[in-house]
């Protein structure tokens, strides 16, 4: 379907780009080539997308083909821009691959324009969490950097105004579609599956993290699982973290954040205490280091940040029981991150809250920590018989129809000295309209209790 001028043809048209996906992402481009004068279209799969009606106001000469991808308009593009959501494996590219033409994302866009150095966060879990430590040490240190992308603002948008640097949160589907990135630092956190939907393999996913290290000046690396950097560029500068190793740049020992030998501060003075914050504190630490941030306002920082919402927050202590939201555990390693650590706290049972869209995953990975620590699942979603079927030997598992019937079980269930945590290990979109959202549900039906 067209939106528009149904008479205009294809021919003539020179230099036209295309933009694939009409949400936030999609916006921001049309925003940019716009500006620059660029012939665009926009295209998108949805019947209505939501960015259509702002489409028709700001460019209501724009073309706009809803409801399917065209292979023919595609096949006349100059470059095709996608957003993150858009898998370019999808039949309707194949024609524009094989004639050659480029298909890229926002994030190129971005850094062929940007000219300030660009900090870029990437990994399976901690990408919010780093990206906003190091935008509030940043801040903390008085200098004027942006923080942008995956994190949920599009990177274009900031052009518009002068930043000494830009600290990126970016996932595996910008990186896919991004090749001229030349990140003054860049950092993958750690990776575990994750997107299975999307990638053939494991192996496909780690090497669309991996780009975030081309060309970098720096490359912060996580020393204790080298498959995830190497091999590195061999201009780049390499800082190492870890969290066994005393070889590393920035490293944990005796319960100490330490630098080269030296100590930064004891764990307790953090605000967060547990194996995966002071991951993210020592890969924040060794970003910071190139982003020539003060060590004490960036120890400030970690001693006051409580976290994010939706990731391993109490939400409520009710009678004695611990009620967690761990809402943004989306993939199988956010949630056997958050069962050892709420695991390693308690004397008193845990009782897990988990199910939704599994995302192709293997939930295996989920059996033994499940066992060593957990003693009721309360199943929910699209694909609890998916996780029932491989923790029916590790727990007592309970199928439950929504979010609020699986908090109340768990509240008849749980006693004093008890914990409940929802971490899904899978995404929300079968029944609520983001992980915020299945949050805030969460919140809401434990505070009814
Ligand atoms: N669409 C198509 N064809 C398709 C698939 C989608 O036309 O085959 C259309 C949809 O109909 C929709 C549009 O594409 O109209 C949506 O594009 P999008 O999914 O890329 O969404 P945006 O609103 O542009 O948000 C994107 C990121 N979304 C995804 O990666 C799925 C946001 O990350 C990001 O914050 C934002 O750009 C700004 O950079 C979200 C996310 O879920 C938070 N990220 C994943 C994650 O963190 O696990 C990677
Ligand atoms: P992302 O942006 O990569 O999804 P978030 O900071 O939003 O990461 O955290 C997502 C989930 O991962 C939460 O459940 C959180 O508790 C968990 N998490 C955060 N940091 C780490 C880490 N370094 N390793 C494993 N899990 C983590």
């Amino acid at each position: 379907m067209w939106f528009g001028d149904s008479e205009v043809a294809l021919g003539g048209v020179v230099n036209l780009h295309v933009v694939v996906g009409l949400g936030a992402t999609g916006i921001s481009c049309m925003r940019h080539l716009k500006a620059a004068g660029k012939e665009v279209i926009a295209m998108d799969s949805a019947k209505a997308p939501t960015g259509v009606q702002v489409l028709q106001q700001e460019f209501p000469d724009v073309k706009c083909v809803v409801s399917e991808l065209d292979p023919a308009i595609l096949g006349e593009a100059e470059e095709i821009i996608v957003s993150p959501g858009v898998p370019v494996a999808q039949q309707a590219f194949a024609g524009a691959k094989a004639k050659g033409i480029p298909i890229i994302g926002d994030i190129e866009l971005f850094v062929r324009e940007a000219k300030a150095p660009i900090y870029a966060v990437t990994g399976s879990n901690g990408k919010t969490t780093v990206t906003t430590l190091l935008g509030l040490m940043a801040e903390k240190a008085g200098r004027r950097m942006a923080v942008a992308g995956n994190i949920g603002k599009p990177v274009l948008e900031l052009l518009q105004e002068d930043y000494e640097g830009y600290i990126l949160e970016l996932s595996s589907f910008q990186l896919e579609t991004t090749d001229s990135l030349a990140a003054k630092a860049a950092v993958v956190l750690n990776v575990t599956p994750d997107h299975m939907d999307r990638y053939t393999d494991f192996e496909a996913y780690r090497a669309a993290k991996h780009k975030i290290y081309h060309h970098c000046d720096n490359a912060i690396v996580n020393l204790d699982s080298p498959d995830i950097w190497q091999p590195l560029d061999k201009n780049s500068e390499m800082i190492s973290f870890s969290l066994l190793s005393q070889q590393a740049d920035y490293y944990l020992q005796d319960n100490k954040l330490m630098q080269r030998g030296k100590v930064l501060v004891e764990v307790k003075q953090l605000a967060l205490q547990g194996q995966h914050h002071y991951q993210n504190a020592l890969a924040s630490l060794a970003m910071g280091e190139v982003m020539g941030l003060p060590v004490e306002s960036m120890l400030s920082v970690l001693a006051h940040f409580t976290g994010l919402s939706h990731r391993c927050q109490l939400v409520k202590t009710i009678r004695g029981v611990s009620w967690y939201n761990d809402s943004k555990a989306t993939n199988v390693g956010a949630t056997e991150t958050a069962i050892k650590s709420i695991g390693e706290l308690t004397e008193g049972r845990l009782l897990l809250l988990a199910g939704g869209q599994s995302k192709g995953a293997d939930f295996s990975a989920l059996r033994s920590c499940v066992a060593s620590y957990v003693s009721d699942v309360i199943l929910f979603g699209e694909d609890k018989e998916q996780l029932a079927r491989v923790l029916n030997e590790s727990a007592r598992l309970h199928h439950v129809d929504s979010l609020q019937q699986a908090v109340r079980l768990a509240a008849e269930l749980s006693q004093s000295g008890d914990q409940v945590l929802l971490s899904p290990a899978c995404a929300s979109f079968d029944m609520f309209a983001n992980f915020a959202d299945r949050g805030d549900q969460f919140i809401k039906a434990v505070e009814a209790l």
